[in-house]
């Protein structure tokens, strides 16, 4: 196993709900270091960009409108073994399947307000990562 690195959002729910802080702990505490992270309001255009993959799923207009509808903080993590230790960390996407422990048992509220979000591979967190931050931002 070796260092990698992930990317992960804080999303509009956790952010106005004030779990921002909790969610940060638990990630340091799960022994990810956090290499960058930005408070930022994704535009239409940037969250429709990133979830692009599921455009043509049937909760996608939702699913964009939720992510824009306040701030969210983006980070990029490190660890070892970092992409799959995220999803464990983070839980089942529908928090009524997530493990005792994980970020979306402890704060989400359902399948499309959950949270948060991490990479699903390798390669994804490098396009994803490349999607907020810039290489002289991350080193
Ligand atoms: P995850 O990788 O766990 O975030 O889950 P997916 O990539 O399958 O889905 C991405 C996001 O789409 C989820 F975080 C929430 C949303 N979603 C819904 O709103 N409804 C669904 O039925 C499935 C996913």
């Amino acid at each position: 196993m070796s260092t990698q690195r992930t990317f992960s959002i804080i999303k509009p729910d956790a952010v106005a709900a004030g779990q921002a802080g909790a969610i940060l702990a638990l990630l340091e505490k799960s022994g990810f270091k956090i290499l960058g992270l930005k408070m930022l309001q994704l535009t239409q255009k940037q969250a429709e960009g990133f979830y692009e993959v599921h455009k043509e799923r049937p909760f996608y207009g939702s699913l964009v409108k939720f992510m824009t509808e306040g701030p969210v903080i983006v980070m990029a993590l490190e660890r070892e073994d970092a992409v799959t230790k995220l999803r464990e960390v983070m839980g089942a996407t529908n928090p009524a399947n997530a493990a005792e422990g994980t970020v979306r048992k402890l704060f989400a509220k359902s399948i499309e307000r959950n949270c948060i979000h991490g990479s699903d591979a390798l390669e994804t967190a490098a396009q994803e990562l490349g999607y907020f931050f810039s290489k002289a931002e991350l080193g």
